[in-house]
């Protein structure tokens, strides 16, 4: 009893200690770093300072974990990813850290709220969805799981834009995360490297005599990497973010100055620095920009380069790279790193082609996200020539002898020499990212049990024909820390006060949740939790929409790209269909419900914009209509992004995830709701597969058509009309949109969707329309039995274990790099009190 008395003081003192440190911490910021008296400060400001002290609180351990990278022992994974939607730093560290508590209080202490500080910071949404955002918990997951690692990438100066809704149209806002100041970023210009482009090759002999290539560029551009901390979760490794930011060589040319110029002298500073300007916003599908696939080569040819450099400070030579570095291809974005490596090895480090095609092929390994034809990566020889000539003469080298071992392997077919090409000749040439990712790496992966089984049947067969061992699955996953700890306080206390907070380390321990079932208790905590939630949002929206929304209504959220595989306009198709059974009957017995969408459209991508005006279309509509609007709402979310991820997941009663079962390789969104005590209704598609065999048949709402069934329909001749002819509840949706009732009249605004669905019907919405609507029905008769769908959801939550990134990251280190941790040891290092000598 004494001894516990004298901790709980002890650690009292600490803390008022800590926290008397922090304030000053904050003081010392924004005068001397912002240059303001607190009194005059911005809340910018405070953020800053906020940050600012928080991230010194980091460096001991972000310094001792840069120098175990150079450790000889420890193997380092490279991940290579284009995009990396990390979502805001400030909460995610505090948490990571274990300073929340503090920094809350000395923060309100000075007069202030954590939370407005906390959403003041602009978002770097360096990405388009699913894969970036992958990208950004398998970082998280790499540093908590102490894997020394290196992610790869672009510093946009613009990410991914804002989206505004304008007259129930979307509009596409610049997106200025840099203005405010970015205090988690180090510049390092010591480690800039040049890059080139365009020009020509040529041969020469060296001073030994040999025979040599050697690419003359047209024009340079230097990479300057700016370094941004990855905290793993309360552990000393300290990960990094290494984002590649383009600049000219030099910033004016001072001939073209001097004769006056000056337009001249700043073109090729603009042309430079435009490489790194804007994210493309296309979310999988594919458009040949020149612009892009400069992009795509910069940073990859600015990280192969980092990563040579780092190995050659602790080797001689690059004979050992794969045993330093595993590589991982995130898609096939930067896939041009295989003809890159071979180019260094070669060409600057005098490696025989067999040698470097050994050191390339045991460096590799690559992550497939997607099966839709359209997003698969192609670009024409020509523009690819154009831009990086030496890089495709040695796709040529690579594709010739890999065709020679085709040919060896399958005599005589000249069908499966033409199909596993990496160049397409079947009209303008190509070159297939995919097949180049495929050759120069030693594994391929996809991201769910059934993308795997799809790429191995159909989009990849040959491949795995030729190479049963090579293609693997690991099911995403995603970080517990920032989709429950952080984004669901209320929850993550709850099933911390139940079983301890384990589980955020290891989330198989939600398991421990499960005879909680049986106590009411629990049972009515956990439905405070969500009540409370929506509660949160109700208030919010309130103030925008006016106090219309109702807690005790179903929460249905679609949120994620608006896409036409993803099917927003079939949860579209079912509201219009329950308005009109409403209407007609008063009496209907269904609760109420609020249908909550989500999402940006790619900006030229005019269905999906069209999708995005029905639903604000029909929201007008039933919102306004006082036979309907207390139990039927929609509501569309502006811009959503990870920051309104952290509300909505939390909130959800009902997670919708429709798409056509073969198209959607994953999905990770399923995944965040579930984890927060959402049910889903869903498709057999991508990893929803695995999650109904996690948490059982009887706690997912299972609905539409299987991979074989989509098949056969489609081998049988699909007909959308029939089934619109047949069916006279969907029919009368249909016609009640396409008789302008949403639309004021105007029956040509939404023709383009209508015709799509009942002519063509890419994504077989009508076949599984009944299907939907019925299980919608079953939905809504199980959530007026509060008590099961407590029980269900509760299940749901904890069955979750294996969709923690913690796990796929555990996956990819055991089947694919063949890392082991490498935990960094904390030698606190004080500074000199004195001053220091420079060595
Ligand atoms: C997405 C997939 O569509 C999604 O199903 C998956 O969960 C996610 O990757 C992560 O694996 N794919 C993309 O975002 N693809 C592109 C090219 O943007």
């Amino acid at each position: 009893m004494t001894r516990t008395n004298t901790t709980d003081c002890s650690s009292h003192t600490n803390d008022s200690n800590n926290i008397k440190k922090l304030k000053r911490g904050f003081a010392y910021k924004l005068f001397y770093q912002q240059g303001v008296w607190p009194q005059n400060a911005s809340l910018n400001d405070y953020y800053l300072a906020v940050s600012y002290t928080v991230r010194d609180r980091m460096q001991q351990m972000f310094l001792n974990s840069i120098l175990s990278l150079q450790k000889k022992e420890s193997k380092i994974v490279g991940y290579l990813s284009a995009e990396f939607l990390m979502g805001p730093h400030l909460h995610n560290n505090l948490i990571n850290l274990g300073l929340y508590d503090q920094v809350s209080r000395a923060v309100e202490e000075c007069g202030l709220d954590i939370k407005q500080i906390i959403d003041h910071e602009e978002e770097p949404g360096l990405g388009n969805g699913g894969l970036g955002r992958l990208a950004a918990c398998y970082l998280d997951s790499l540093a908590s799981l102490q894997i020394p690692a290196i992610g790869y990438g672009i510093r946009y100066e613009f990410g991914m834009f804002d989206q505004e809704i304008k007259n129930g149209w979307q509009k596409e806002l610049g997106d200025r995360w840099l203005q405010p100041g970015n205090p988690w970023e180090f510049k390092k210009a010591d480690l800039t490297v040049e890059v080139g482009a365009r020009g020509h090759t040529e041969q020469y002999t060296d001073d030994h005599g040999n025979q040599r290539v050697r690419w003359v560029p047209g024009g340079m551009v230097k990479g300057i990497p700016y370094d941004t901390p990855v905290l793993g979760y309360r552990v000393n490794n300290v990960n990094l973010l290494r984002l590649w930011s383009a600049e000219a060589p030099k910033s004016f040319d001072f001939d073209d100055f001097n004769v006056g110029d000056y337009q001249g002298a700043v073109h090729e500073k603009i042309m430079a620095e435009t490489i790194t300007k804007v994210l493309y916003p296309n979310d999988e599908h594919f458009r040949g920009k020149e612009l892009r696939l400069f992009q795509q080569y910069f940073f990859v040819s600015c990280s192969m380069q980092d990563m040579v450099r780092i190995h050659l400070f602790m080797f001689p030579n690059l004979d050992n790279f794969p045993d330093k570095f595993a590589v991982q291809l995130n898609d096939t974005h930067p896939a041009i790193a295989v003809p890159e490596f071979m180019r260094l090895l070669i060409d600057v480090h005098h490696y025989s082609w067999e040698r470097a095609w050994d050191i390339v092929t045991h460096t590799f390994a690559y992550t497939n996200h997607t099966l839709l034809p359209e997003a698969l990566e192609k670009w024409p020889v020509a523009m690819l020539g154009r831009v990086l000539p030496r890089h495709l003469e040695i796709i040529y080298e690579i594709n010739s002898r890999f065709l020679d071992l085709v040919r060896i392997k399958y005599p005589g077919d000249v069908d499966v020499v033409r199909r596993m090409s990496i160049i397409d000749e079947s009209g303008e040439r190509y070159v297939r990212m995919a097949h180049l990712a495929c050759i120069g790496g030693y594994a391929i992966n996809g991201v769910a049990e059934l993308h795997t089984r799809l790429l191995k049947n159909h989009t990849l067969t040959d491949f795995h024909r030729l190479w049963p061992d090579k293609l693997t699955n690991v099911t995403n996953g995603v970080t517990p820390r920032r989709w429950m700890v952080l984004s669901n306080p209320r929850l993550a206390r709850l099933i911390s006060s139940a079983i301890g907070d384990g589980w955020i380390t290891n989330l198989y321990k939600l398991r421990e949740l499960e005879p909680m079932v049986d106590d009411p208790v629990f049972c009515e905590k956990w439905q405070q939790v969500k009540f409370d939630n929506k509660q949160d949002i109700c208030a919010m929206f309130s103030c925008a929409y006016g106090p219309m929304f109702n807690p005790y209504a179903m929460f249905d959220v679609q949120v994620k790209r608006i896409h036409e595989y993803k099917r927003q306009h079939l949860n579209l198709l079912h509201i219009v269909n329950l308005y009109q059974r409403l209407k007609n009957n008063p009496n209907l017995d269904v609760p109420p419900r609020i249908f909550i969408f989500g999402g940006k459209a790619a900006p030229g991508y005019t269905m999906a914009k069209l999708i995005i005006k029905l639903i604000n279309s029909i929201a007008e509509v039933v919102n306004s209509d006082p036979d309907v609007n207390t139990r039927l709402q929609v509501l569309f979310i502006p811009n959503f992004n990870v920051q309104i991820g952290h509300m909505v997941y939390p909130m959800a009663d009902l997670s919708e995830q429709i798409s056509l079962a073969g198209k959607e390789a994953s999905g990770t969104g399923n995944m965040k709701f579930s984890m927060n005590g959402a049910l889903t209704i869903g498709t057999l598609d991508g990893a929803n597969v695995e999650i109904r065999e996690e948490v059982a048949p009887e706690n997912f709402f299972l609905f539409g058509m299987d991979v074989n069934e989509v098949q056969e329909l489609g081998t049988a001749g699909y007909d959308p009309q029939t089934i619109y002819n047949q069916n006279e509840g969907l029919k009368a949706a249909i016609n009640l949109i396409a008789t302008g009732h949403f639309s004021h009249g105007d029956r040509e605004l939404f023709r383009p969707l209508i015709d799509s669905l009942l002519y063509h019907d890419p994504y077989m919405v009508l076949a599984d329309y009944q299907s939907y609507v019925d299980c919608q029905q079953k939905v809504g008769e199980v959530f007026q039995d509060t008590r099961r769908w407590t029980k269900m959801a509760i299940l749901n939550a904890a069955r979750m274990g294996k969709f923690s990134s913690d796990r796929s990251i555990a996956d990819y280190c055991r089947k694919i790099w063949k890392i082991k941790p490498f935990p960094v040891e904390l030698k606190l290092q004080q500074l000199p009190e004195n001053g220091f000598k420079f060595p």
